[in-house]
């Protein structure tokens, strides 16, 4: 999910010398960023450094992270011309550098565990131009989706193509995984997944399974799982919010899935967090494709001796 971020002192100590976009920039420090991560925590894959919002930077929409916020956009897209103004630039070149990020991170780890790459889906990217950063409602992008349908249509394919394009770009430079993360699609009721996001989130994806693993993400998903399945991904995400062994149901055994521990639960103490693991575990019932994950990303506060815990509560449990 997200393995380096804030609740960890190296990443910090690093944050110290780097803005965060400088530091995706930086490929040979995200790299470093990367592999340390996965050091300290002892887990058995790699993320690559980077964010889902990089591919916005080149559609000249003014992103940027002030101090300890989120993601602001001073030109957010609201209006039919304000979709018509952006170009379908060229991503080979624009993100050339995270490219060099995922060969100095391949580099990095030796072969020690695969490196997954990594977008945000078209929804979930959407939802950040429109509404110029993070929501708790989606009033203006459902507004824009109800009263722009062309535009809107228009916008999300364009996305579908950026990130098409990004995810074999990082195929291409040693990505052995590709995780799209729909963070927020869960905001939607099922009708509105169907009309307004499927075929773009499948555009997304189209061609990558025949290149490596893909993982399809999202959160609050649980009545939406079979319609992800639909749009594609070898293994669906599956946040804490649902039962693994109901949602794997839901979503059909012949898929894989990943997760579903509660990140939260990280604030709880060892013992609590192996008996959940156990759980979870337990709710795989020992069948082949379940990666073990959290629901979603850690955060800020998280006690890290916590997540290396759970790494081994995990590792010692599921020893076949
Ligand atoms: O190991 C890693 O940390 C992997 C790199 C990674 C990934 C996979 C980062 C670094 N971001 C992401 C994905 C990402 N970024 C998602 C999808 C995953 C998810 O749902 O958790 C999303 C929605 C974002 C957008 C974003 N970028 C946010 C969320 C804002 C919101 O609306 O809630 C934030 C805070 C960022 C900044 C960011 N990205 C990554 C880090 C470590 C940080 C913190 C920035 C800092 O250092 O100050």
């Amino acid at each position: 999910m997200r393995q380096a971020g804030r609740y960890m002192a190296e990443y910090r100590a690093v944050r110290e010398r780097f803005g965060f976009l400088e530091l995706c920039h930086n490929s040979q420090a995200a790299a470093e960023v990367t592999v340390t991560a996965v050091e300290r925590l002892g887990v058995d894959a790699a993320i690559i450094f980077a964010d889902i919002l990089l591919l916005l930077e080149p559609l000249d929409v003014g992103l940027h992270f002030a101090a300890g916020d989120g993601p602001t956009l001073t030109r957010p897209v609201r209006t039919p011309d304000d979709v018509r103004r952006l170009r379908d630039y060229d991503v080979d070149d624009a993100l050339a550098y995270v490219g060099a990020s995922v060969r100095a991170a391949r580099n990095g780890l030796a072969g020690r565990v695969p490196l997954i790459g990594f977008a945000g889906a078209p929804f979930t990217l959407a939802s950040y131009l429109i509404e110029g950063g993070g929501s708790r409602q989606y009033v203006r992008t459902k507004s824009f989706m109800y009263h722009q349908a062309g535009a809107w249509h228009d916008l999300l394919a364009l996305l579908a193509r950026l990130v098409n394009r990004y995810l074999r770009l990082q195929v291409a430079a040693g990505a052995e995984a590709l995780q799209l993360f729909d963070s927020w699609v869960g905001c939607l009721g099922a009708d509105d997944y169907r009309t307004f996001v499927l075929p773009h989130s499948r555009a997304a994806l189209e061609g990558l399974s025949a290149l490596a693993p893909v993982i399809h993400f999202g959160t609050d998903t649980g009545g939406l799982l079979p319609l992800l399945r639909e749009a594609g991904g070898d293994v669906i995400g599956v946040d804490w919010r649902t039962d693994l062994d109901a949602a794997w149901s839901a979503i059909g055994h012949d898929r894989a899935v990943q997760g579903n521990l509660d990140p939260i639960a990280l604030f709880s103490t060892p013992a609590d967090i192996r008996a959940r693991a156990a759980t979870i575990l337990a709710r795989a019932a020992n069948r082949p494709g379940h990666i073990f994950n959290l629901g979603h990303g850690i955060v800020p506060q998280t006690p890290v001796d916590n997540v290396r815990a759970l790494v081994d509560a995990v590792h010692e449990l599921s020893q076949r």
